[in-house]
């Protein structure tokens, strides 16, 4: 009888290194800052974060979708059109600030993106969020809202829920900036949706909060890894095929 050839071994080295891999304890990382919040907050307050609105990352030029309760004011739109508005300094008229911003229902505002497959048809790779509201009063710098991303070909999951609320519910205002990231690095792989659903803060139940922003940064997914070890086992299969004839 032949001696039977190694490959097995391989393989099953190959799958120890990739288990190895795989880390064990993704977890989101919050980076939370304010500024205020005052009573009454003033315009440095409220333009604090202006300079960090994106206008290049994955959600610039994409239609979202609202579900869930209708956004209380402003556009929805404004979520990620890649500017942040002017103050509103709590003085009349406001028309002008809220124009600019996207103010959340009480609770259950949604926003859907749906960012694509990507110039290599794989999704995304999310390597973070960041999201920034302003208003000069009622507590509506408060940030709260649920993270759901979805796998191409596949459904929306829960990643993470934001939840920085410095302001009290009626007088303070100012503006706030969370950046979310993962202590692996990525937030996912292969996405190619995310959604945002807006909950209920400790701001005035007249509204939720008043956003100037949310930007998604990230690059297309690349190949897997695997792809290229099935390569290597093809060459390895080939040399033993050589060796034989
Ligand atoms: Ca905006
Ligand atoms: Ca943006």
């Amino acid at each position: 009888m032949k001696n039977k050839k190694k490959l097995p071994k391989h393989l099953t080295a190959i799958a120890a290194l990739a288990l190895a891999a795989t880390p064990a304890n993704a977890a989101a990382v919050f980076a939370e800052v304010t500024s205020g919040p005052n009573n009454p907050s003033t315009t440095t307050d409220e333009l604090a974060y202006a300079g960090d609105v994106s206008s290049t990352d994955l959600l610039h030029g994409i239609n979202g979708t609202t579900s869930g309760t209708a956004f209380k004011g402003g556009d929805a739109a404004n979520l990620n059109d890649g500017a942040h508005g002017s103050n509103d300094s709590n003085v009349a008229p406001f028309s002008n600030a809220l124009g600019e911003s996207a103010w959340t229902a009480d609770s259950g505002s949604s926003r859907e993106f749906v960012i694509g497959t990507g110039v290599n048809a794989k999704g995304y790779d999310i390597s973070g969020i960041q999201s920034i509201a302003a208003w000069s009063d009622a507590g509506f710098i408060n940030q709260k809202y649920d993270i759901y991303l979805r796998s191409l070909g596949g459904s929306f999951g829960l990643y993470a829920t934001v939840d920085y609320q410095p302001a009290n519910d009626t007088d303070e205002g100012g503006a706030t900036k969370v950046n979310v990231t993962d202590d692996i690095g990525l937030l996912g792989s292969g996405i190619d949706a995310i959604r945002f659903d807006f909950l209920d803060t400790v701001s005035n139940n007249f509204g939720g909060a008043v956003y100037r922003e949310i930007d998604v940064f990230g690059v297309a997914t690349v190949p897997e890894p695997s792809s290229a070890a099935l390569l290597g086992l093809g060459g390895l299969a080939l040399t033993l095929r050589r060796r034989r004839g």
